[in-house]
């Protein structure tokens, strides 16, 4: 393959940033949104309809995979981006931080961490380098590092022993790894709230030497003003040249917010998962198509959007098929919400590349209601 994988700047607004990650699968316009294909699809999405909405990559899960189907069949059917139809490039989680959100029995050692499936109670074992080998097999393009997230509340003391955990699996996932020309391999950084822990954190992984870095541990409960509170200080401990990955946010004034401390990718499950539940986030703010008052309301969803949902239905359509448990209506509101995830990510490029994103940030909040609109 001819291109390798690389990270080009492109303008920056204060600490936000614009730029290209270039892979042999095609290029990722930054700050991006992943939209997530946890079991190999984005639930109730065609690639080619989430292609649409404007996403570069998705992000797919190898703890779900290795448990089902598998990533040898995986591997056999041709990769993961021949199995589910989408040719773009493809992130890959490596495990752990699902393991400990999903599955029973865990037991986790200086090794790695063995479990029972959530799906059939089968015993399973992943560490650094079983979670490189799965990724490799899949055919990930961006492949993160094995990591220890640790669950919140917790003491400095236990961030601080899961942080250097996850540091020793950092170097173990990079040598286990090895030298793949076109794949990338991002470290995670851990550290919880403290700034201490995540210079620590910071200065290892910069130490081994990544293709990104990712900033883990947040959007655990912790609240946004706490959140915001490390996006102020934790990307200026990574390189400016290398792409800033924060794992599992978030709403859209998360991501607003993130973009302007600094980071360059996200991913988050909110608006696949909200879409299927009846929720609708638009400009002017959160629609729930479940409430009552829609029932007779002819308007679109959002008259300025210009997704299939908006262009084509009315609210009191978008109400009916979700009350009748009918499947477009996920559908529909799963594209409307990736639609406009992708297009807050592409104003806020815009707004960065032109010198104005204060202005666009204002005009963000001034026009979101509080509440249900
Ligand atoms: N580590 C990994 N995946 C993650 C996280 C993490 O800390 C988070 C935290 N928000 C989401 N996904 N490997
Ligand atoms: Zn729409």
């Amino acid at each position: 393959m001819s291109t390798r994988f690389r990270f080009t700047l492109g303008a920056t607004d204060g600490r936000a940033r614009t730029g290209t990650i270039h892979t042999p699968r095609g290029t990722i316009r930054t700050p991006a949104f992943m939209p997530v294909g946890t079991a190999a699809t984005v639930k109730a999405m065609l690639p080619e309809s989430v292609r649409a909405t404007g996403a570069d990559i998705l992000l797919g899960n190898t703890y779900h995979l290795m448990l089902r189907p598998g990533a040898e069949r995986i591997a056999r059917l041709g990769g993961l981006h021949r199995f589910m139809n989408w040719d773009r490039p493809i992130l890959t989680d490596s495990g752990g931080f699902q393991v400990m959100s999903l599955a029973a029995l865990r037991k986790l050692t200086e090794d790695g961490v063995t479990f029972s499936s959530h799906i059939d109670g089968s015993k399973h074992m992943l560490s650094p380098e079983t979670s490189m080998e799965i990724q490799r097999l899949l055919g990930s393009d961006i492949v993160m590092c094995f990591d220890e997230c640790p669950a919140l509340p917790a003491t400095p003391d236990d961030v601080a022993k899961s942080m250097r955990l996850s540091m020793r699996w950092a170097q173990r996932s990079r040598d286990a790894f090895g030298d793949r020309p076109g794949h990338a391999l991002f470290g995670i950084m851990q550290g919880g709230v403290t700034p201490e822990l995540r210079q620590e954190s910071a200065s290892a992984l910069t130490a081994i030497g990544f293709d990104g870095y990712a900033i883990g541990g947040l959007a655990v409960g912790e609240g946004q003003e706490a959140m915001f509170g490390v996006l102020d200080y934790a990307p200026g401990f990574l390189p400016a040249d290398k792409p800033r990955y924060l794992m599992g946010v978030g709403k859209p004034d998360d991501i607003v917010g993130a973009v302007q401390r600094g980071i360059d990718m996200m991913d988050c499950v909110l608006p696949s998962r909200s879409g299927r539940t009846g929720q609708a986030w638009t400009r002017r703010g959160q629609v729930n198509v479940k409430n009552a008052r829609h029932a007779d309301d002819p308007r679109p969803l959002d008259e300025d959007c210009t997704c299939p949902a908006c262009t084509g239905y009315s609210r009191a359509y978008l109400h009916h098929v979700f009350r009748a448990g009918e499947m477009i209506s996920g559908m529909l509101l799963t594209w409307h919400n990736l639609h406009y995830f992708q297009e807050l990510m592409a104003g806020l490029r815009g707004a960065i590349t032109e010198g104005r994103l204060d202005d666009f940030v204002a005009d963000f909040h001034a026009s979101r209601a509080g509440g249900d609109i």
